[in-house]
């Protein structure tokens, strides 16, 4: 296709104006002639339309400039491919990014409309599981930001995560309808629609100069529609895009054989078409391995690459410079099939040579791995690819036959080969994903300096050794709008206060607060700030579960998906011993804590929901016995999510980040907590390493066992039973769970959870239980000098600018994808 005329030279619209005035004008008319209601009879969601629309008027004209800036400067575009977005509500993050937020709330109160409550009326989009799905939304934020020219590409799931509700303690999973009231930030590109194959066969088809093409005919088609969301960076720096496909039947009606008198079988199929973009995987671990999830990812990886194509070629007219102008970021492996894809339309659409379409897919391509976890590893039954992916499956097996030749010619033995094979030959043939990731991208990054490592000596160990230079690590970050500014207004006036307003451009300029850390008036203002959230979180956890707790007390949480590897279980098993401490020796003078858990567990994962089960098990004893007297109070909240954790982060004194060493790649909740003035305690995993490193060792508090010896342990099958049978707290504990003391209705309910620990201690909760204890005790010693712990907070604060993902996607930009920035 030649290229296209552009116009370069459209008017740029004056921005519009944004006083109150304006804004209440314009909000009336969007209720009136857009939400087509009365004031009168306009209730809060016609409001919240009403404002959104208002707003996203705003966005469109900055969108509109960010589009033609990059067609008119021929910038390179990046391209972040992943099946999770999880972006939770956009208004407040739109307003305060354009600098609205106080002319909103007045235009709003001029009809007696509070912002707050609309606000609180947004669904929170859950497009996604957890961490990996949280930091594509703020990378979407950042690059906007930095004014990275990028597209983020997934999928726009009609169910996104469960809602989360409790019936006798236990989870019950509620599918949540985020688009019940339709979305107003979302435009419908029905020109944009794409065929996506399935099935079928290949034919070899000999081309006029003696070539051979190879033409695939899917036994079905599949539309991919687009719907395209504007991401507005900090001051409206850049307008991106969130583009996410929905499935819909080429055919709506299938009339021909409605008509033929199969009314049902013809409805039935066209239905069919759109399952594929019904509902999000809610397991974040063990691979569902099911059909319909390998369609997900083909399908949107397929729709995301032929825009791409069509969009380099609209504008260059060839193929050849697709690396310089165009980048694209797997985020893990769920679109890894789009190395083989990318490698068709490149041979068998656009009629390019193998050796010359492998040189610009590894070019365009990069790899982020986010778990070293064996069972989170994809791999797909080869069975199952080659009925439903026939010419993808052909295509890996030649990339993986020229990557076993290289191999083979740098020397490299039987075992190192069959550990580099794309085809896992253990137990039925499957495809290993991150092996088809990697050796499809020039670049293979982990996202935090232990992960990388792990990376290079673990699961890629012989990747690493035949590619050495491919391996590369991004430290995560958060966006320090949402998780400082927006969620923590409080806390961001008095900052500027302090040091001015330039941190909210360049978040790293908080290290300016560290100079006033052991000002005592400044150390009684933040506590004063926190103390505000505290209490704010104090009425949510009132009116959710009936739990009266006090500001006063140490707010400890852990909020984040429930995983053995994260250790809820050890948390509740220590506020168990807390619980026999208090009643054993009333007259110590103990810390009333407030321990406060949120997350969600896989459907299918027994262990995660039994340990759901058993926080509110113990809760519910804890919190009604009298010889407590209200010194621990322990609270689940259910159904978390990103709206969820905006609420309680400010509030919290002390971050639980307890992984198993080794097994979280990086975390980023414990970056949002240490930004809000949080102390950590946590294990020396992930990120955490890191903080370690810029809080200094003595504003953290580290325990338990190291990556190297959770090894160690584990390679020499050491049994727990020592270490239990050696802590008489920790027998304490084990022996009262496992009897039933918290489950008098059913005293057999966690008996072989915790006969467990002594001979299948995997992820060292009994091994690092006395460690864990000791720190919990520092803690308390800590919270006793308050003046000290409020200079620590301020230094969390003030040394966290550099987990701001604007720094990770700067790193991004200037080492992976070679792409303008700023
Ligand atoms: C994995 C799987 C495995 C197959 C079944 C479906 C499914 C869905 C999601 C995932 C992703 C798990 C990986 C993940 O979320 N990793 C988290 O990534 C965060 C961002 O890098 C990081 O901070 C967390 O430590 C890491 O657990």
């Amino acid at each position: 296709m030649p290229p296209q005329p552009i116009v370069y030279d459209a008017p740029t619209p004056e921005p519009r104006a944004s006083d109150a005035e304006t804004l209440r004008n314009e909000i009336l008319e969007k209720l009136t002639y857009a939400v087509g209601k009365d004031p009168i009879v306009a209730r809060n969601t016609d409001w919240l339309t009403a404002t959104i629309l208002t707003v996203r008027d705003r966005i469109i004209d900055q969108w509109m400039e960010s589009t033609r800036d990059t067609w008119r400067t021929s910038k390179k575009r990046v391209y972040y491919l992943s099946l999770e977005f999880l972006i939770g509500r956009l208004m407040r993050d739109a307003i305060s990014n354009l600098g609205m937020m106080e002319s909103v709330r007045e235009a709003l109160a001029s009809f007696n409309v509070e912002l707050d409550d609309l606000i609180e009326r947004e669904p929170d989009a859950a497009l996604g599981n957890g961490g990996l799905g949280r930091l594509a939304a703020c990378f979407l934020e950042s690059m906007s930001t930095i004014k990275v020219p990028a597209y983020g590409y997934g999928i726009r799931y009609v169910n996104g995560m469960f809602r989360q509700e409790m019936s006798d303690g236990w989870q019950v999973e509620l599918p949540e309808t985020w688009l019940a009231h339709g979305n107003p930030w979302e435009f419908e590109r029905r020109e944009s629609a794409y065929e996506i194959g399935f099935g079928g066969y290949v034919e070899p088809v000999q081309q006029p100069d003696g070539s051979v093409r190879q033409i695939w005919h899917p036994a079905e088609h599949i539309n991919a529609v687009a719907y395209d969301t504007p991401v507005v960076g900090w001051r409206g720096a850049r307008v991106n895009t969130l583009r996410l496909w929905s499935a819909q039947p080429v055919d709506p009606i299938l009339l021909d054989r409605f008509n033929s008198g199969d009314h049902v079988g013809a409805l039935e199929e066209s239905a069919r078409a759109a399952t594929i973009t019904r509902v999000l995987y809610p397991a974040d671990s063990n691979p569902a391995g099911q059909e319909l999830r390998l369609r997900q990812e083909f399908f949107f990886s397929s729709a995301s690459l032929q825009d791409i194509v069509r969009r380099h070629l609209q504008q260059y007219g060839e193929l050849g410079s697709l690396p310089d102008k165009v980048a694209v970021q797997l985020n893990d492996t769920h679109p890894a099939i789009s190395v083989a894809e990318l490698m068709r339309i490149l041979m068998d659409v656009h009629g390019l040579g193998w050796d010359q379409a492998w040189k610009l897919t590894k070019a365009t391509f990069a790899y982020t791995n986010h778990t070293l976890l064996p069972e989170a590893l994809e791999t797909w039954p080869v069975a199952l690819l080659e009925r439903l992916l026939p010419r993808q499956m052909q295509i890996a097996y030649a990339i993986n036959a020229m990557v076993l030749e290289e191999a083979r010619e740098k020397g490299m033995e039987d075992e190192q080969i069959a550990a580099i094979s794309l085809i896992d030959e253990n137990g039925g043939r499957r495809l290993r994903m991150g092996q088809l990731a990697f050796v499809g991208s020039h670049s293979v990054n982990g996202v935090s300096a232990l992960h990388t490592e792990l990376m290079k000596h673990t699961v890629f160990a012989d990747l690493h050794k035949l590619y050495p230079q491919r391996i590369n690590n991004k430290t995560n970050g958060v966006t320090p709008r949402r998780w400082l500014m927006q969620c923590n207004p409080g806390l961001t006036q008095l900052i500027s206060e302090r040091i001015g307003s330039e941190f909210r451009d360049d978040i790293e300029q908080v290290i300016k607060l560290d100079a006033h850390a052991e000002d005592k008036s400044f150390q009684d203002r933040f506590a004063a700030v926190k103390r505000q959230n505290k209490e704010r979180l104090a009425a949510v956890i009132r009116e959710r579960l009936g739990i009266a707790v006090s500001p006063d007390a140490l707010f400890d949480v852990q909020i984040k998906r429930i995983h053995e590897y994260k250790r809820q279980l050890l948390n509740i098993m220590e506020a168990v011993a807390q619980y026999n401490m208090i009643r054993a020796h009333p007259e110590k003078r103990w810390v009333p804590r407030v321990k406060v858990f949120a997350g969600k567990a896989a459907s299918s994962y027994w262990n995660a929901k039994l340990v759901i089960k058993l926080i509110n098990d113990v809760a519910k004893v804890v919190n009604n016995d009298p010889a407590v007297r209200g010194l621990l109070k322990i609270a689940f909240l259910p159904n978390y999510n990103v709206s969820l954790a905006e609420t309680i982060i400010p509030a919290a004194d002390l971050s639980e980040q307890i992984s198993t060493a080794g097994m979280e790649a990086s975390g980023t909740g414990n970056m949002k907590f240490a930004l809000n003035g949080a102390l950590t305690i946590g294990t020396l995993d992930g990120a955490n390493v890191e903080m370690r490193e810029r809080l200094g060792p003595e504003n953290i508090v580290i325990f338990g066992l190291t990556a190297g010896e959770v090894e160690d342990v584990r390679r020499q099958n050491r049994s727990s039973r020592e270490v239990i049978e050696a802590s008489h707290p920790l027998r304490e504990v084990v022996e009262a769970i496992g009897a039933g003391v918290f489950s008098p209705d059913d005293r057999s309910r966690y008996r072989q959870l915790m006969d467990g620990l002594y001979e299948h201690d995997w992820f060292m909760v009994a091994r690092d239980f006395d460690a864990y204890s000791a720190a919990q005790r520092k803690v308390d010693a800590y919270w006793g000098d308050r003046s000290a712990w409020n200079s620590m907070a301020i230094r969390n604060t003030a040394r966290m600018g550099w987990f701001s993902s604007d720094r990770t996607i700067r790193e991004y930009a200037e080492e992976i994808w070679r792409a303008s920035h700023v």
